[in-house]
């Protein structure tokens, strides 16, 4: 038996067709029914939904063999214990850091000041600020990070960035980009060895599908 984790929304519904592409179907919608393990219509392949950035934790420890992550939850994360296998260009956006409209951040990070940032990728804010030598207090929150700028919580933003119809509709700009995301399939390493011939032939279909 492998368990593949995923998150329900973006990452299930484009992972689908890579799945479909191996021959795997998922039995129900993880947005209709509520439950958390998932059948597909292999009695050797299940499905469990967990909150994407616990992705990475439940391979790390074993209680998925395999799962699908953003490159975002995935350098937050560290990577201990997992192989990042393939990058499956799916769910793609930008993290960025973003400020009010007007507000001068080359400015401000030349003047030296500290800057107040609101993200929920806490470390991976931590190593840009540090690598550019800004000093900058971090603020962690887990969702709509484009709201701290408008109240005074903070000066900036890190978050993710697709369209850019987020920042529009709140008066907000991107001003730096901290790196590109898609989304990547990991797999625990003792998994790997232990059951290479269920897993092995699935990275190869999905690294056909991903590049096709
Ligand atoms: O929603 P929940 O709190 O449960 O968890 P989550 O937000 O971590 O999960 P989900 O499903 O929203 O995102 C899963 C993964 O999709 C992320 O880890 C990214 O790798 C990837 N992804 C791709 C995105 C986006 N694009 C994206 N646009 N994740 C989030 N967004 C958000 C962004 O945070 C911002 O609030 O969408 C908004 C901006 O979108 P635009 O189109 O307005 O620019
Ligand atoms: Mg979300």
């Amino acid at each position: 038996m492998i368990t593949l984790a995923l998150s329900k929304g973006r990452i299930f519904e484009e992972t689908t067709p890579l799945l479909e592409a191996a021959g795997i179907t998922c039995l129900e919608n993880p947005e209709k029914s509520r439950k958390l393990i998932l059948p597909t219509n292999r009695d050797n392949v299940r499905i469990i939904i967990v909150r994407a950035s616990d992705v990475p934790t439940y391979v790390q420890y074993g209680a998925a063999d395999i799962g699908i992550a953003g490159r975002d939850v995935l350098v937050e994360h560290g990577g201990t214990g997992l192989y990042q296998m393939i990058d499956l260009n799916i769910a793609k956006c930008r993290m960025m850091v973003a400020v009010r409209e007007g507000f001068d951040y080359d400015n401000a990070v030349r003047s030296g000041a500290r800057l107040r940032i609101a993200t929920k990728y806490i470390s991976t804010a931590k190593a840009h600020f540090a690598a550019k030598g800004v000093h900058v207090d971090l603020i962690k929150l887990y969702g709509s990070m484009e709201l701290a700028p408008l109240v005074g919580l903070s000066d900036a933003i890190v978050d993710l960035v697709s369209s850019g119809n987020t920042l529009r509709a709140n008066n907000l700009v991107a001003v730096e980009e901290i790196m590109s995301i898609s989304s990547r399939l990991i797999v625990n390493q003792a998994a790997l060895k232990l059951k290479r011939e269920l897993i092995q032939p699935l990275i190869e279909t999905f690294s056909e599908a991903a590049n096709a």
